[in-house]
């Protein structure tokens, strides 16, 4: 344990950046009673074992966040840029908190000239408070996970809204597949890829125990998504086809409040902090929303297109998500960069008009 701690008062010199170290502070550790200290080191592993982590850290039990507050609270001001004194989280799903929307708040992107077989991506991440988060599950916990959400799935399945199937990955598992049926859905973009080629989750303890626990259940219409077994216990996935950005929203909103009710202790959540996430870069609503624009003018200039993008509070990513390429015709992926400090409603209402905004700006381009 020492160890540890001497490694991390080093990588704070050596890695300023590395935001876990920064907010290291042995004072606090050394209030701890060892069994915290333990807990508390766990959350640190993986920026401990890699020091050029941009955050270093994540949750390992449901209330980690609470229960480590002093250290989180000042990870989370740091990553996310806030002043918790000055601003609280809060969730807010209701399109009618946001001002300056069109009517009835119909966010319709034909107005500015998108076709209607544009597709639309919300994710969320939700975990069990039933269960340790990911990083500290046993391989039992993990098939449990599994075992847990059959009911839920079930349910899904017998309803004509839904219907669809359970894929696992977990040999001996009713729904179990093999591998070039996992490899299909991951070509599909219906399923997430092994992690354990990302060192971050490894030492974090994340993607241990790979496949076991692992699986997705994909609605007839490919419209809902519930990956279990990810970074976080499920990530909840919205695709729809068309212009109007309340259909992935609603859609995604309603998966989460028929899903929670069927699950025992329901889902994690910090009253300070809001939905609890294993990444801190998550926290507070997890969601992600995001579409594929092709900007060629404006992405002939990357850096500027990227600074403007930003600008709006937006990220820009290639089309393959996460540290990919831009695409071919300037076709871009584009999402709101917060999650943290800002609600559902509000993140929808960035990329409503964000996408309006970066389009009259590449309308403008000569
Ligand atoms: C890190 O700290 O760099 C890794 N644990 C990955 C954090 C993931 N997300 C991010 O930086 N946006």
């Amino acid at each position: 344990m020492a160890d540890k701690i001497s490694k991390i008062l080093e990588i704070k010199k050596t890695h300023p950046s590395n935001i876990m170290a920064a907010c290291f502070d042995a004072s606090y550790y050394e209030s701890l009673t060892p069994d915290s200290q333990d807990r508390f080191l766990k959350c640190l592993n993986s920026g401990i074992e890699n020091p050029d982590s941009q955050v270093g850290c994540y949750a390992c039990q449901p209330d980690d966040y609470d229960a480590f507050r002093p250290f989180f609270l000042n990870v989370l001001q740091s990553y996310h840029k806030v002043d918790l004194l000055k601003t609280k989280h809060v969730n807010e799903w209701s399109l009618d908190s946001e001002p300056d929307l069109p009517e009835n708040a119909q966010l319709d992107l034909s107005k500015f000239g998108l076709p209607p077989d544009i597709s639309i991506r919300m994710r969320t991440g939700r975990n069990l408070n039933q269960f340790p988060l990911p990083g500290s599950m046993t391989k039992q916990d993990r098939i449990n996970l599994e075992l847990e959400m059959g009911g839920t799935f079930k349910k899904l399945i017998s309803n004509p809204k839904y219907g669809g199937q359970y894929y696992s990955l977990t040999p001996g598992h009713p729904s179990f597949i093999e591998n070039d049926q996992y490899l299909k859905l991951v070509e599909d973009h219906l399923m997430f890829k092994d992690m354990s080629s990302d060192t971050y989750l490894v030492s974090a303890g994340i993607s241990q125990d790979w496949p076991f626990g692992r699986g997705c259940y994909v609605s007839e219409d490919r419209s809902t998504i519930i990956w279990v077994g990810e970074e976080d216990h499920l990530r909840i996935i919205s695709m729809k086809k068309g212009t109007l950005l309340n259909n992935a929203y609603n859609n995604l909103k309603e998966a989460l409040d028929i899903t929670e009710p069927l699950i025992n202790g329901g889902f994690a959540h910090s009253k300070e902090f809001g939905v609890v996430t294993s990444c801190p870069t998550n926290i507070g609503t997890a969601l992600r929303a995001s579409i594929h624009l092709k900007i060629p003018k404006l992405m002939e200039n990357e850096k500027d297109a990227k600074a403007f993008i930003k600008s709006l509070g937006m990220s820009v990513r290639g089309k393959g998500g996460e540290h990919t390429a831009m695409g071919a015709d300037g076709l871009v992926d584009i999402s709101p960069s917060s999650r943290f400090c800002i609600t559902e409603a509000r993140i929808v209402a960035t990329l409503y008009k964000g996408i309006k905004t970066i389009l009259e700006k590449e309308g403008e381009q000569t």
